[in-house]
């Protein structure tokens, strides 16, 4: 099954071990990824990744390490670092984050003393865990308050930021930090709002960008630049990096004391192949190829959001600005849950998360919603017809699910074949380069 030398060598070494990566390779190129975090990277960007660079420490930062031989790692993270100001139009970025979490820790770390206060939008409007949820570091070492939505159907602005609700939590609390950007918000996020708030109240403002990063990137989303005093991001969702973590900022005293936190503070050693991974990841992204995928990244949200609606569902207000989308499920049967959509759905092939929907009367693992992306179908190629043809899918899947498992499962096992024919026609990068099993 393999075509690479590197899938031959590890097979011959640990067949088991290459038996499942194979698989998990059949399954990404058989199944419709519509995770709104997740996409492909291109053979360029593994081939760094799965690199020599594995092999080395480099402690430190470029000029400044703690280890010798790092002639060349230095090159390589300034790279890296170069095109991603570039990239994103700012004046520092620390690439070594190995994730978006340990940016924003590195980053509350260097802005706020423990017990410090930071308003952010609640976990289940679509806020993150490292936004200051009760488990995670950012809640149980820092004091979070949170902003909302607004809640009101005759409301324009219904499911939306309301930037009301934002000026009145700061001024109540005085935040050290405003956090603003989002994993499951469907809408232009307006930076230059949040900073003015920022402003009112001698706030900071830290932009999460991490879902839409290659939106920003790509000029199709309005950047957090010069507004946020500092951006986090991850580098492997829109932007269609390998996985890890991107800080950036304009201000060089920030700088200094996000790079004094990240390393020795949050981290040790930084993982350099996936380093350069970002610096390849960067370099296509500066191409102009990259705003013409991400041009086609919304329309098909767009598409699938349109036709989704057509078929009975409701989307979170009213549609979708950018890669993502919420479905209310319960818009179309009051019974649907996302746990049972997401489990039928991928029965057929097609990959989803729930998700909770605005003031979901649901817990977490059970919720009213589905959040859907468009970025890994649209590094497979497909567009607008292709997102409309998934629609008619999810809702024949999902329709036949209300009915019972008879009819689930004649109706999954008819979509699976379908999806496995569509799948075929749209090969992945990586299986047109022959890159791995
Ligand atoms: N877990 C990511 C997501 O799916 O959006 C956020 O970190």
């Amino acid at each position: 099954m393999s075509n690479s030398p590197e899938m031959d060598t590890l097979r011959a070494a640990d067949p088991e071990l290459a038996e499942l990566i194979a698989l998990e390779s059949e399954r990404q190129e058989s199944t419709i990824e519509l995770i709104a975090s997740e996409n492909h990277a291109s053979p360029a960007v593994m081939a760094a990744a799965g690199s020599v660079l594995t092999n080395k420490y480099a402690e430190g930062y470029p000029g400044r390490r703690y280890y010798g031989g790092c002639v060349h790692h230095d090159a390589i993270e300034q790279l890296a670092r170069d095109r991603a100001k570039q990239l994103f139009g700012c004046t520092f970025a620390n690439v070594q984050p190995h994730s978006g979490a340990q940016a924003n820790m590195a980053v509350f770390m260097a802005t706020m003393q423990p017990g410090d206060t930071f308003a952010s939008l609640i976990l289940k409007d679509g806020g993150h865990l490292s936004h200051g949820m009760k488990l995670n570091f950012s809640g149980t070492f820092f004091n979070p308050v949170h902003y909302a939505l607004h809640y009101d159907k005759a409301h324009p602005e219904h499911e939306r930021i309301d930037y009301d609700s934002v000026r009145a939590v700061c001024q109540k609390h005085k935040p050290k930090a405003l956090l603003c950007g989002y994993s499951a918000y469907p809408r232009v996020i307006d930076f230059a709002k949040f900073r003015e708030i920022a402003d009112e109240v001698g706030a900071l403002l830290i932009a999460d960008i991490a879902h839409i990063a290659g939106l920003v990137a790509a000029g199709e989303h309005p950047s957090p630049f010069p507004h946020a005093h500092v951006v986090t991001t991850t580098t492997h969702k829109s932007l269609r990096g390998p996985r890890g973590g991107l800080i950036m900022t304009n201000d060089e005293d920030l700088n200094k004391a996000i790079n004094r936190a990240l390393f020795p503070g949050v981290q040790g050693g930084p993982l350099m192949h996936i380093i350069a991974a970002k610096g390849v990841a960067f370099g296509e992204a500066l191409r102009p190829d990259f705003k013409l995928y991400q041009q086609q990244v919304v329309r098909n949200a767009q598409a699938l959001a349109a036709a989704l609606t057509g078929h009975g569902y409701r989307i979170t207000s009213g549609g979708t600005d950018n890669h993502l989308m919420l479905v209310d499920l319960t818009g179309r049967d009051a019974s649907l849950t996302g746990k049972d959509a997401e489990a039928w759905l991928e029965r057929a092939g097609i990959i989803t998360n729930k998700n909770g929907v605005p003031d979901d009367p649901r817990p977490p693992m059970t919720t009213s919603g589905l959040r859907l992306g468009s970025p890994a179908t649209t590094t497979r190629g497909f567009k607008e017809g292709e997102m409309t043809r998934i629609a008619a899918w999810i809702d024949r899947v999902l329709s036949a699910g209300l009915k019972g498992e008879g009819e689930l499962g004649e109706a999954a096992d008819q979509v699976r074949a379908e999806v496995r024919e569509l799948c075929a026609r749209f090969p992945l990068p990586c299986a047109e380069a022959r890159c791995h099993a």
